[in-house]
């Protein structure tokens, strides 16, 4: 299986990948306040690419629930530079967290590969055009509402086969916008418009996710359900529980991994890949 961005084919037949999260909002609560600015966010991001990050996703707007919605130039001027500057010095794949076409466009211009709408690009009209112009990678992500307001009453008749049919619709949709369908990669949305059981219907259902052929992403990292499961409102206790996810989930055949802690959660796919394939 092979993912296609702006540069290179991703080879996802036999090894998974981490993306490593790089948060450059002031607000967000897990790094923002550590790496606030270019060079604080930089250092962090050398950090998890000397960790064996293979895509560095950089997102200037928080999609927390509740979250305060940031003006586009706001957004541009945050994720930019960070983006230019991780450009000249690394060869790897960056990705642009946005759901605003102008912010996708300007860090595509500045050298990024991939698109990750959580909207599943259908927040911003203008949005699958930039990505087929460029040629960069798309994760479509399925999320019920908007951020606002998605966590006040999820409601499904049946989450995974909803989220299925999501990314059929979208599969039909960004392609018809004219962008390779190998260039799409599809993630549930742990989190974003779900109650607990939702996510771990969908964690139990992900053989039922593979819509096309595209390869499966999946950001579980430190998120409030795995506090919700296990009892504890403490982030710190959210980073095992995340490498555990990344191992099942490896294991039923997810490639791409959002995670904030990028060394264990490599050793994870490390470990599983070598009970799969062995280690030859
Ligand atoms: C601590 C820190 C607890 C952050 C929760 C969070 C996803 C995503 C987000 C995801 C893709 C988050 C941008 C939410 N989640 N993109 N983005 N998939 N593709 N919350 O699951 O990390 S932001």
């Amino acid at each position: 299986m092979w993912w296609k961005s702006r540069r290179t084919r991703l080879d996802l037949s036999h090894r998974g990948v981490i993306m490593g999260i790089l948060n450059v909002t002031p607000d967000s609560f897990s790094d923002g306040g550590r790496h606030g600015g270019p060079d604080g966010a930089l250092e962090h991001a050398r950090r998890m690419i000397a960790e064996g990050a293979g895509i560095i996703d950089v997102g200037g707007e928080s999609t927390r629930p509740g979250a305060a919605e940031v003006p586009e130039a706001e957004e541009i001027e945050r994720t930019r530079p960070v983006v230019a500057a991780l450009r000249a010095e690394w060869d790897g794949l960056i990705s642009i967290d946005t759901m605003k076409a102008p912010v996708a466009a300007a860090a595509l211009e500045a050298g990024a590969d991939i698109v990750n709408d959580v909207s599943g690009l259908t927040a911003d009209p203008a949005m699958a055009g930039v990505c087929a112009e460029r040629g960069c990678g798309v994760v479509a992500m399925h999320m019920q509402g908007d951020p606002r307001t998605m966590q006040l009453s999820p409601r499904y008749d049946d989450v995974v086969a909803e989220v299925r049919g999501f990314f059929e619709e979208r599969l039909a949709a960004l392609s018809a916008a004219g962008i390779d369908p190998e260039a799409i990669c599809f993630d549930p949305g742990i989190g974003f418009g779900k109650s607990v059981e939702h996510n771990l219907a969908l964690l139990r259902g992900l053989p039922e996710l593979g819509v096309g052929g595209r390869p499966l992403l999946l950001g579980v990292s430190r998120k409030s359900f795995i506090g919700k499961v296990l009892g504890s409102t403490d982030l710190a206790d959210r980073a095992w529980p995340t490498v555990a996810i990344t191992a099942r989930t490896r294991e039923a055949g997810v490639m791409i991994h959002r995670v904030h802690d990028v060394k264990p959660n490599v050793e994870a796919l490390r470990m599983v890949e070598a009970i799969l394939n062995g280690v030859g």
